[in-house]
């Protein structure tokens, strides 16, 4: 390639860049459900990755003007309200299937997120990560910001010959500027792997308080029962010597499979509001969908109000993806208002923003009858739906 031919490449590539990246987003008017309002475009996907870091951009050295260091997707990002503006911790995986922590950041929250110069630079500790994804970030009543997120390595009991055997544990950082990082060791438990950890933003008896997701092996959480909750005394080393389940997984409901705490809880005048993730198995592979429930507000480690099914589903092109069929979610961002923008993945690929409030949300919760468990039971409840509607 010649550089007239690369220069015109380059420019081509950043007028794109650049149309995407301010792309003004709109709320979907094909879209009703009375709980939440769902954006057209993705907030955040693997094309708003800085051109500069996926490509050399010297005509020396890259003359074809070759993308290097390729980014496959931009999902499951931990996000908080930070100096007025709405900044998310994304989970950015390269071509390698590597991924790794970089924040992206837009006033609005709706449209324009950009990512700061450089992604984050997670200190390690002693056991080096090989993989690290899906920061959860609270603002704790300690005064820092955490994030705890899950770091993978190769299980040092595979046997020889295979490759993925992997154990899973909850990695904790905290910062004060979501620039500078500072490792601590990571969350100890009962169970021998553990995914989907949240850190409560409030002190219990003085103690920090863990959401967990206990789990028998990488996929399965098998005799993990579902959503934990345990105390630590310390967060320099946290250590959870219990573990109690507060939200099981059970047969033939949503969270057949599994389940697991999204973003921290969002504090409102009647309990703790979560919402939180829950795999079923199908012919054509795990679904994963959202849900919710409410805890206790001055015990949350007590469920108050689980309303039953689903809150939000794949729809539409969220569907398909890297691994299709899942929406996932670790960050949402309450504003003074009490608008919620709840931010979720689709399918492990790009990031997507669903709008509420959290008086809507504390209705869907309060009010949506739970899952009676047998179908016979769902019918009842249906026609007393119907009925209640006819008689008006
Ligand atoms: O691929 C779907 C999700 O699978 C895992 O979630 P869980 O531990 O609940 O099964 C995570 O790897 C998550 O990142 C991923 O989106």
């Amino acid at each position: 390639m010649d550089r007239k031919e690369f220069s015109k490449n380059l420019t081509r590539l950043k007028a794109r860049y650049e149309e995407l990246v301010t792309r003004p987003n709109r709320v979907d008017e094909e879209w009703y459900n009375g709980c939440f309002e769902r954006y057209v475009y993705p907030v955040l996907t693997n094309e708003h990755i800085p051109l500069e870091w996926r490509y050399d951009l010297n005509p020396e050295t890259n003359p074809y003007l070759m993308e290097r260091l390729g980014v496959n997707a931009v999902f499951n990002a931990g996000a908080i309200e930070f100096n007025g503006k709405i900044c998310m911790v994304c989970r950015v995986e390269g071509n390698d299937r590597k991924s790794f922590f970089a924040v992206a950041e837009s006033e609005n929250g709706i449209d324009n997120f950009h990512f700061r110069r450089y992604p984050i630079l997670i200190p390690q500790t002693d056991d080096r990560d090989i993989n690290v994804y899906d920061m959860r970030l609270v603002k704790h009543e300690d005064g820092y910001i955490y994030g705890l997120f899950c770091t993978e390595r190769k299980d040092p009991a595979a046997i020889k010959g295979d490759t993925s055997s992997a154990v899973a544990a909850c990695g904790i950082v905290r910062t004060r500027d979501l620039d500078h990082w500072e490792r601590l060791p990571d969350l100890k438990t009962p169970s021998p792997q553990q995914r989907n950890v949240v850190l409560h933003p409030e002190f219990i008896n003085g103690k920090y308080a863990f959401y967990t997701r206990p789990q028998d092996g990488f996929i399965e959480a098998g005799s993990g029962g579902g959503i934990g909750w345990g105390l630590a005394d310390s967060i320099e080393n946290a250590v959870l010597t219990e573990e109690q389940i507060v939200d099981e997984k059970l047969y033939h409901t949503v969270k057949e499979v599994k389940n697991g705490c999204g973003a921290p809880p969002i504090k409102t005048e009647h309990g703790w509001l979560h919402v939180a993730h829950g795999v079923r198995n199908t012919a054509a592979g795990l679904r994963y969908v959202l849900y919710a429930f409410m805890t206790d507000r001055n015990d949350p480690s007590k469920v108050i109000c689980s309303p039953g099914g689903y809150f939000l589903a794949p729809y539409k092109d969220e569907r398909v993806g890297d691994v299709s069929n899942v929406v996932f979610c670790n960050g949402l961002v309450t504003k003074e208002n009490g608008d919620v923008f709840l931010y979720y993945a689709s399918s492990d690929t790009r990031m997507h923003l669903a709008k509420t409030t959290v008086g809507k949300l504390c209705d869907w919760v309060m009010n949506t009858p739970s899952d009676p468990m047998y179908s016979r039971g769902c019918v009842e409840q249906r026609i007393a739906l119907i009925k209640k509607n006819e008689s008006l």
